[in-house]
């Protein structure tokens, strides 16, 4: 799995190109029950469209990061083994449908999302809770961490950028359990952007703080969510941090079983996805970094980001597919 560089091992750069046509699918899959509130149909549609292109992709793959642990998910269960195996072996992260409820409602920034490394590279996090900090490209190293208080990143974040802490905006999940991170926030002066669902997304966002506006995200979202978004920044440059939320000894038992004995362990983005990692998103419904699906007469257009960490290429693809499903069917 070489494609001409030297150091590491690689990954087959075509994959880039074709892990695009993963994530088209699914969200194409999901985009036709979107605005339906069937959350459910949705994902499931999403999840059989990822897993049969998934199936046709040269590589020897198993999911780490998937639809749930093998007795809860029939499918894209962690553990499956995903491609015609002929192919290099690699670890899979995906989330076919990423902000199920806001695609259901049809509101803004849900994603089909898939990460891919050379096998033994994503951390294998159980489906708890994970504390989250990102924030962009272009600052010192160490400039975010969640061993400090949320007072204490904002106001290194603001000198670091050269602005006021009026001018800085946190990302974070509008979720009662964060009541607390909302009021610091607000208080230390920073304005926050309140998602409803996404935070791949969000923290997607914080790359590109010019366009999103967003210049940190922060806050208590799914652990999976965690090592995808970690995938995306590895890509994109930025720094981020994960703390797993095993509070309870069922928890703390399940990450152990996975490999994780230190449950208080932060992690950078670089430990949550090391080495040579690919990341796709297409989407959905329309967001600050992508279109949603749309549905012409004859054809279908999908808007996608394709990125690669070792040449930290960032893509952008948009495809027109005809329409098959409205003149075969
Ligand atoms: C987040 C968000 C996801 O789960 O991880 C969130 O990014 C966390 O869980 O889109 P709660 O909904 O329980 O707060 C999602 O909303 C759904 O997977």
């Amino acid at each position: 799995m070489s494609d001409g560089n030297t150091g590491g091992e690689m990954l087959d750069r075509v994959l880039t190109l074709e892990i695009a046509r993963v994530t088209e699918k699914a969200a194409v899959a999901a985009a036709r029950l979107r605005g339906r509130g069937d959350e459910k149909a949705a994902d499931q549609a999403a999840v059989d469209a990822m897993r049969s292109e998934l199936n046709q992709l040269a590589i020897d793959g198993v999911i780490v990061i998937g639809e749930g642990e093998r007795d809860e998910a029939p499918m894209l269960y962690i553990g499956e083994s995903v491609g015609t195996k002929a192919g290099p072996k690699v670890d899979i992260a995906l989330d076919p449908l990423e902000g199920t409820t806001v695609c259901a409602k049809n509101l803004p920034n849900s994603l089909a999302v898939i990460a891919m490394a050379v096998r033994g590279s994503l951390l294998n996090a159980p489906d708890v809770y994970m504390e989250k900090i990102a924030v962009g490209p272009g600052y010192p190293d160490g400039i975010v961490n969640l061993a400090l208080s949320p007072e204490e990143n904002l106001t290194a974040l603001a000198r670091a950028k050269g602005v006021n802490i009026t001018e800085i905006t946190a990302c974070i999940l509008d979720r009662p359990r964060h009541a607390q991170l909302i009021e610091t926030v607000r208080a230390a002066g920073a304005a926050i952007r309140l998602i409803g669902d996404g935070d791949v997304a969000g923290v997607i966002h914080t790359t590109d703080s010019e366009e999103t506006g967003i210049d940190i995200y922060m806050g208590i979202g799914g652990a999976p969510e965690g090592v995808l978004a970690a995938a995306a920044l590895r890509c994109t440059g930025g720094q981020m941090q994960g703390r797993l939320q095993l509070n309870t000894n069922e928890k703390r038992a399940r990450a152990e079983k996975m490999g994780i004995s230190d449950p208080y362990r932060i992690y950078t983005a670089e430990e949550m996805a090391s080495g040579d990692v690919i990341f796709a998103a297409t989407g959905v419904t329309d967001g600050n970094l992508l279109d949603g699906v749309r549905f012409y007469r004859d054809r279908v257009t999908t808007h996608t980001l394709v990125m690669r960490s070792r040449s930290r290429t960032i893509r952008e693809m948009r495809a027109q597919h005809y329409d098959r499903a409205k003149f075969t069917a």
